[in-house]
């Protein structure tokens, strides 16, 4: 059983994520050893893989300047890069991300939805590496992990303000799913959609309000820039969006009027596309879309309004981007089915019942060292979440992904695999959580970050059966 302890293999300076830097290898020589990296093979793993091939990254989280919106404020940026890189790689593969902290403060990198171990090297958000600190996350893709995730630093209470500085980038995993032929057909453009305030030419610092309603901006980037329009040349495009504000919900639709054709949610297909006529991509959450698209055709994706309960800027761009085609055949059919992963079986015991309010979860604040959730491997489990507080709250859990059964409001969530889900205010939400893969500690929380960074958080413990 993999427990996520890390690999006993010497490797960089990562057993020592602090700032002073013994032993540590000089940025040429850890650029080396990735460039070997890519071609090194790591020892048999848990699937009796013989040897898993290795995708190798570097990510520095840094202060950077970059131009948006006629000024060059400050970020704090992965790579210089709003957004940060994509990170990409096959199921089966270990990725290897060497991280360097160059920020002024201590911060470490979540993997957003991954399957992943919840320790070691893995999406371990215990981890504190200092301003100067190196750490090399490592960790192998099990199957039926394809999908567009994401990662963002998830060092607990400096969420809120390191996302809204910049840091996040998509992360996808490629698997058998992406050779389906009626999906393959559709080119792929995976968008990073944020929202940002730029008052006086810099990212507006957080106000008390701010942590309160969770901090929104009045402009939505995409991709770092604003209302860019992608050329599509193969007759439709797979449209996969991150949504990565700190708490602004992102009502979308096409502006043409058409519906929208919703492929997968959280990165997960679904049987076939579900037609809606708009839909409402929570902070956190991803969802792919397929747009197909004749020659010289364009259709944008606009921001319709939402009221999440609280007061919010009003946007200055409700025109997010744009699609053209460029295509010399005529648009491609929608398929009429996806090849969805199988939902999980019944649970087996009576639900878990968890009730959100601002800054509470069961009516407790979140401390590291109390555990609220203790499952045994392997379990299923119904949780019964309800929001009784007077705005939304997405609501995420870490490491398992769970099924979303079905809801009391109307219209409901679309029923499927998902690891964020929105809550309006009185909604009671029943998601069936497979506790399977992995032992240890993550939590689950509210991906308003500013409500977790208060303490909208809870503990969940999986131990060994
Ligand atoms: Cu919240």
């Amino acid at each position: 059983m993999n427990t996520g302890a890390p690999p006993k293999r010497p490797l960089l300076d990562a057993d020592r994520p602090s700032g002073r830097c013994g032993p540590c290898v000089s940025r040429r020589t850890a650029l080396g050893a990735l460039a070997a990296g890519a071609a090194a093979l790591v020892a048999p793993g848990r699937w009796g893989l013989r040897a898993a091939p290795v995708r190798s990254y570097e990510l520095v989280a840094e202060p950077a300047r970059r131009s948006l919106l006629g000024a060059r404020p400050q970020w704090w940026l992965y790579n210089r890069s709003l957004p940060g890189p994509v990170i990409e790689a096959r199921e089966g593969e270990v990725v290897r991300i060497a991280f360097t902290n160059r920020l002024p403060e201590p911060t470490n990198l979540h993997f957003h939805g991954l399957h992943i171990p919840p320790q070691g090297r893995a999406d371990n958000i215990y981890l504190d590496i200092p301003p100067g600190g190196r750490f090399l996350y490592e960790f192998q893709l099990p199957p039926g992990s394809a999908g567009l995730y994401w990662y963002h630093p998830h060092r607990h209470r400096l969420v809120a303000r390191q996302m809204w500085r910049g840091l996040a980038g998509a992360l996808v995993v490629r698997g058998p799913e992406d050779a389906f032929p009626a999906l393959a057909a559709f080119e792929e453009r995976i968008v990073l959609l944020r929202d940002v305030a730029l008052p006086e030419g810099e990212l507006s610092p957080h106000g008390v309000r701010d942590w309160h309603k969770g901090k929104e901006g009045d402009w939505v980037v995409a991709n770092g820039g604003i209302e860019p329009v992608f050329p599509v040349a193969r007759g439709g495009v797979r449209l996969r969006l991150v949504n990565a504000s700190n708490a602004r919900p992102l009502h979308l639709a096409r502006g043409d009027g058409r519906p929208l054709a919703v492929a997968a949610v959280d990165g997960r297909l679904l049987p076939r596309p579900r037609m809606v006529a708009s839909y409402l991509l929570p902070p956190a959450g991803r969802v792919d879309l397929l747009v197909p698209l004749g020659r010289e055709e364009e259709v944008p994706l606009v921001a319709l309004r939402y009221n999440r309960g609280v007061p919010a800027p009003r946007l200055r761009n409700r025109f997010l981007l744009g699609l053209r085609g460029e295509g010399s055949g005529p648009p491609l059919p929608l398929p009429d089915r996806l090849p969805a992963p199988p939902p999980p079986p019944a649970p087996e015991r009576a639900p878990e019942r968890l009730a959100l309010s601002m800054f509470f979860i069961n009516g407790r604040s979140y401390r590291r060292e109390r555990v609220d959730v203790r499952r045994r491997l392997g379990e299923v489990q119904l949780w019964r979440v309800e929001n009784v507080g007077s705005m939304d709250h997405p609501f995420h859990l870490h490491t398992w992904p769970f099924y979303v059964l079905g809801s009391n409001r109307r219209p409901a969530p679309v029923a499927g695999w998902a690891d964020t889900v929105n809550l309006r205010p009185g909604e009671v939400l029943e998601l069936l959580v497979p506790f399977v893969g992995y032992t240890g500690r993550t939590v689950f929380h509210c991906h308003v970050v500013e409500h977790a960074d208060r303490g909208m958080m809870g503990t969940v413990e999986v131990v060994e059966g």
